[in-house]
């Protein structure tokens, strides 16, 4: 899908960074060379992609780097935040009880997203029901409908019945005490006088919270002459751009709705009723520049490791103690193997190498860690650097394990020791990482 090809053209691009000693001109040109087949491969307007690649350019030329950060860094920041300037805005539809509307073109997808909106809202808790307003397309109605039952949604229709306008009024009388209300409407092949008639009629008796407009991502940039034109009808309040995963145009698409003053609220990516995700552009282009979801990992992070109450400052800017080894195998074996919280940084994709079996620690092993560690004296837990071979022997046999299994420890302490200074000269840390790249949290 277009998420996968313009990901992969726009990460080999940085790629070749790696290595770089440092930014000139050739290699910022290279890169931003790479970008722009990247982008108009995926349908960006040519106009866009200039005007975002001359950005590029000054900036990674013109802005120091910041502290720490090695020319791709820099480089994939810029990029980073040059993009979500192009995307900026995401259409925010809370999770609460509200009416929405669905509009757009025939064969846009408003039926299938109007389903994978009301399991969304199912799956958050909320009560959720569906109208079938569409009255002129044979089969509308089953069509919904059949969604509906197989997803266990509460749907209102009326089958021979052609008067949109009333199904809608007498639908809504039907599913009051629903939290989320959804009106799947009828579309034709343009936006036609009667189209928008009946648009405006349902409008005005719903009262819709929101009024989603459909756009299938195949129109390219074609996307934003839609936008305007049912802006200007009804008012839209968000976007929902489907088959994203149908189409190499997508890019397109994305970026000129964008270009409109309507923001993007969901996109989908499939036929099933799963397939649709909420569009947020900063994590949407993380993870087009192999960013990994950033935001969503450190929330995590900061979540398991507030219940530890490990002082994550402290202990990565290079004062590692063993009982900071021991809450961090810990939270550790909360987030996940170490490993895929790391490849999931843009750090991770820097070529860090480090030990496979660093990463596997067992809960076994930690158990017999921590025996080991309780016959140690404070003063060895904050400072292991002290313990000589007839200390290893004491603490091997005061805590009933061989002498290998001490040292072993020892090593594994020392390893990480020096694996967490070597990241980013032992200032590795998620916030500031974060706020480097610009990203809030
Ligand atoms: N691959 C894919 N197909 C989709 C997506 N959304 C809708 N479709 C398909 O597009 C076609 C038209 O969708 P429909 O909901 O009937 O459009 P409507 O006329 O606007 O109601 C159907 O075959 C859907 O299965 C999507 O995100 N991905
Ligand atoms: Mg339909």
């Amino acid at each position: 899908m277009v998420l996968d090809k313009l990901g992969d053209s726009l990460q080999g691009a940085l790629k070749k960074l790696v290595g770089a000693g440092r930014i000139d001109e050739k290699v910022v040109d290279e890169a931003v060379k790479d970008i722009q087949r990247a982008m108009l491969q995926a349908d960006v307007n040519v106009k866009l992609v200039m005007a975002l690649s001359q950005k590029i350019k000054q900036r990674s030329l013109k802005e120091e780097p910041p502290v720490g950060m090695n020319p791709r860094e820099h480089i994939l920041r810029v990029v980073y935040q040059e993009l979500i300037g192009i995307l900026g805005k995401s259409a925010n539809v809370r999770l609460a009880a509200q009416t929405i509307m669905m509009i757009g073109l025939q064969g846009s997808g408003k039926t299938t997203t109007t389903a994978k909106l009301a399991r969304y809202f199912q799956r958050k808790g909320l009560k959720t029901a569906v109208i079938c307003a569409d009255t002129f397309r044979p089969g509308a109605y089953d069509q919904l409908k059949t969604l509906c039952d197989r997803n266990g949604i509460f749907f209102y229709g009326e089958k021979d019945v052609k008067d949109a306008v009333a199904i809608t009024q007498r639908g809504l009388a039907a599913i009051e005490k629903y939290d989320v209300k959804i009106i799947d409407t009828a579309g034709r092949h343009a936006l036609e006088k009667d189209l928008i008639k009946e648009m405006e009629d349902i409008h005005k008796i719903a009262k819709p919270d929101h009024k989603l407009l459909v756009i299938d991502a195949a129109m390219g940039q074609q996307a934003s002459e839609q936008a305007r034109a049912f802006n200007n009808s009804i008012g839209i309040t968000g976007v929902v751009i489907t088959k994203l995963d149908g189409t190499a145009k997508g890019g397109g698409a994305l970026s000129a709705v964008s270009e409109t003053d309507s923001a993007i609220a969901f996109i989908g990516v499939g036929e099933t009723p799963d397939d649709l995700e909420k569009f947020e552009a900063d994590r949407f282009i993380s993870r087009l520049l192999g960013m990994g979801d950033i935001k969503s990992l450190v929330e995590k992070a900061e979540e398991s490791l507030k219940e530890d109450d490990i002082d994550m400052e402290a202990m990565l800017s290079g004062k590692f103690t063993l009982k900071d080894m021991y809450k961090q195998l810990e939270a550790m074996n909360k987030l996940g193997p170490l490993k895929q919280v790391m490849q999931m940084l843009p750090m991770g994709k820097l070529g860090m190498n480090v030990s496979d079996d660093m990463y596997s620690v067992t809960q076994e092993k930690l158990g017999k860690y921590k025996v080991i560690m309780d016959s140690m004296t404070d003063k060895e837990l904050e400072d292991p650097k002290h313990i000589n071979s007839s200390r290893i022997i004491r603490i091997s046999r005061g805590s009933g394990t061989k002498y290998d299994e001490v040292r072993e420890l020892l090593k594994y302490h020392k390893t990480m020791q020096k694996t967490i200074k070597g990241l980013k000269g032992g200032k590795f840390n998620l916030q500031k990482m974060m706020k480097k790249f610009g990203m809030g949290v």
